[in-house]
């Protein structure tokens, strides 16, 4: 599969506030984690862009939704989490805006929750993918970094971190690199048979 449809993205608006989110009908591809784990940098190697998700220098920085639209479907930048640095006032804006939008009655078509490879599960992506499954919302588990372990390592880590993060068998993982590509068309794919 190429990047068509999603070379075609544009983003639209940030929002600071969940009750701005505007209404859509299309299919919802969400993507949340750790401030640093390649949220951004993610998005960008799905869309085949460049730097429309802007790769940040100050992780955590912002405290947005970012709304993107590509044809069919609407990709959203949810504001990371867990990074020390962040001042209070932007801690405190997180839970609402994030659960504000995950509690609305919107088309969800997969929200993605990133993990770094390379470390063990933080609190705090266990209480995400928790969240998630009570509220029984469609979720993936996506590595990233995948670049910075060999392939045996790769493996390990895959299966330590799902059992830390309680993933059934029935969840979707994928395993990817933004540095060197790997797992993106599965990505793809995914999100295109999401689409249909
Ligand atoms: N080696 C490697 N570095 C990555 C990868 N993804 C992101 N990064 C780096 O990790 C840092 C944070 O990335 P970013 O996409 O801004 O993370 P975000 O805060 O989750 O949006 C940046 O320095 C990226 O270049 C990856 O797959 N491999
Ligand atoms: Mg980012």
């Amino acid at each position: 599969m190429s990047t068509a449809p999603f070379s075609q993205v544009k983003f639209t608006a940030s929002y600071a506030d969940a009750s701005a989110l505007p209404a859509s009908p299309l299919p919802e591809f969400s993507f949340v984690g750790r401030s640093n784990v390649g949220k951004s940098s993610l998005m960008n190697k799905i869309f085949g862009r460049k730097n429309l998700v802007k790769v940040s220098s100050t992780p955590g920085k912002t405290t947005t939704i970012n709304w993107f639209d590509v044809p069919g479907a609407t990709f959203i930048d949810l504001p990371g989490y867990g990074f020390a640095q962040v001042s209070k006032s932007d801690r405190e804006r997180w839970r609402p805006l994030v659960e504000g939008y995950f509690e609305q009655d919107r088309t969800f078509g997969q929200v993605f929750v990133l993990v770094d490879i390379r470390h063990d599960a933080s609190e705090l992506d266990i209480q995400m993918i928790s969240y998630l499954a009570q509220h029984e919302l469609p979720f993936s588990i996506v590595f990233t970094k995948a670049d910075k372990l060999s392939a045996s390592k790769q493996r390990k880590q895959v299966s330590a971190l799902c059992k830390q993060l309680g993933a059934t068998g029935d969840t979707y993982v994928f395993v990817t690199s933004s540095a060197d590509g790997q797992g993106i068309e599965d990505v793809r794919a995914f999100i295109a048979s999401c689409m249909a």
